[in-house]
């Protein structure tokens, strides 16, 4: 036997007039105290917190990534104009001209912003600022041989001393970024402030025309040379000569 169940659409029952006013209006029926407010602001505040923090954190590590693409793309390019050209690119006339400069005679004058008109590479990197670019004057004035020396040298602090040794020297150019914090030249080109004083191997890269320092990034800044999120790459002369020999433009 099936059994039947009579469905009945529920009773609305009229409350009497004036009794969900009073309900309301109860003390201690209804509402939050401000204890309670306080305490889920609070909560909300700390699970707002938790996904904020990583989230930055996220966008942070996604820009050192891109400017790193910038320079790699940055070396690939001067690589590519020296083929080209049997010698590399001089540095941009200015912060807003990214033409080659006309000569540069000194390691100064070879030091300054990508050439990136020339390149037709990024201007910019992931942070807004200049991309850097610092080349040997005999790679930059004329054509180059395997053998004319690099004059540039990359430092670095390895454990458990972290004093400054070289990492890679003779080096014909480097392209390097300021990182988010500290020195740099925005789009505009204006110099943007250092704000530290306790960056020191910031500051060198920022004053640097032939010895750059090249480390892992830290923010602490009691680390030996200061916190640092500067981004250094740069071709090796190994490379260069590899490709030069490998296309035929030298011997
Ligand atoms: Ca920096
Ligand atoms: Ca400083």
């Amino acid at each position: 036997m099936i059994e039947r169940r009579s469905v009945r659409a529920p009773v609305r029952r009229r409350a009497p007039p004036g009794a969900g006013a009073a309900c309301a209006a109860a003390p201690g029926t209804a509402g939050f105290t401000l204890i309670e407010m306080a305490v889920a602001v609070f909560v909300i505040a700390i699970l707002l917190g938790s996904i904020l923090v990583p989230l930055t954190a996220q966008v942070e590590q996604r820009r050192i990534a891109d400017t790193q693409r910038i320079l790699d793309e940055a070396r690939d390019a001067l690589i590519g104009f020296a083929l080209v050209n049997g010698r590399l690119p001089r540095p941009a006339v200015s912060a807003s001209n990214g033409a080659e400069r006309a000569a540069c005679a000194t390691e100064a004058d070879c030091t300054g912003f990508i050439p990136w008109a020339v390149l037709g590479t990024a201007r910019l990197d992931a942070w807004g600022k200049m991309v850097r670019y610092s080349v040997t004057p005999a790679y930059a004035n004329a054509a180059f041989s395997l053998t004319t020396p690099g004059t540039k040298t990359i430092r670095t602090r390895l454990p458990p001393a972290f004093g400054l040794s070289d990492l890679v020297t003779a080096v014909p150019a480097v392209v390097f970024s300021h990182g988010q914090n500290n020195h740099g030249t925005s789009e505009a080109g204006t110099a943007l402030p250092d704000n530290s004083g306790t960056n020191v191997d910031e500051d060198a890269n920022a004053a640097a025309t032939t010895t750059f320092i090249h480390r892992t990034q830290v923010t602490n800044t009691g680390a030996t040379g200061g916190e640092f999120d500067d981004q250094v790459s740069w071709v090796p002369v190994t490379i260069l000569a590899n490709r030069m020999i490998a296309a035929g433009r030298l011997p």
